[in-house]
């Protein structure tokens, strides 16, 4: 057994998706280990996305995670990191794959409904960050 964190995003918990989301990973084998409700602030929001500090897209990113209601949960299932990412679509809502919960409730690459860890390293890190360890 493996364990991911995901984050339902400000756009998705503002169109009252949490329901829904959670719903769709629970569907597919993923069991609820954690899960909370916060307002990301400003330098927790920068540690989180470090690796983006030096994009362009940086301080438009921690503004809009910061805007509002997030909520991170940690997801357990074999395979979690791979299959989340999958299951959730690409980064670009516009592009991503038909029926995937980006597609569904995301509307671009910024506004994308949900973060999911890309490495068990990354997810393990991130884990640690939200939910202490
Ligand atoms: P993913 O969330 O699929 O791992 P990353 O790590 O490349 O994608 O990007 C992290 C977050 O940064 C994305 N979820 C998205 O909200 C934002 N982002 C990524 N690329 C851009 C971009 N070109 N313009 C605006 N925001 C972006």
């Amino acid at each position: 057994m493996e364990r991911t964190l995901m984050i339902i995003k400000p756009d998705a918990v503002a169109k009252n998706a949490v329901g829904e989301i959670i719903r769709r990973v629970e569907s597919e084998g993923f069991v609820l280990k954690e899960l909370r409700m916060m307002q990301f602030a400003k330098d927790e929001a920068e540690e989180f996305y470090g690796v983006h500090r030096d994009k362009p897209f940086f301080p438009e990113l921690i503004t809009w995670i910061c805007s509002g209601s997030v909520i991170p949960m940690v997801l357990e299932r074999e395979d979690a990191v791979v299959y989340l990412r999958g299951f959730i679509g690409e980064t670009d809502s516009t592009k991503a794959a038909t029926g995937t919960i980006r597609a569904d409730f995301g509307a671009n690459i910024q506004s994308n409904a949900v973060h999911a860890s890309d490495s068990p390293e990354n997810a393990a890190h991130e884990i640690g960050l939200i939910f202490g360890n």
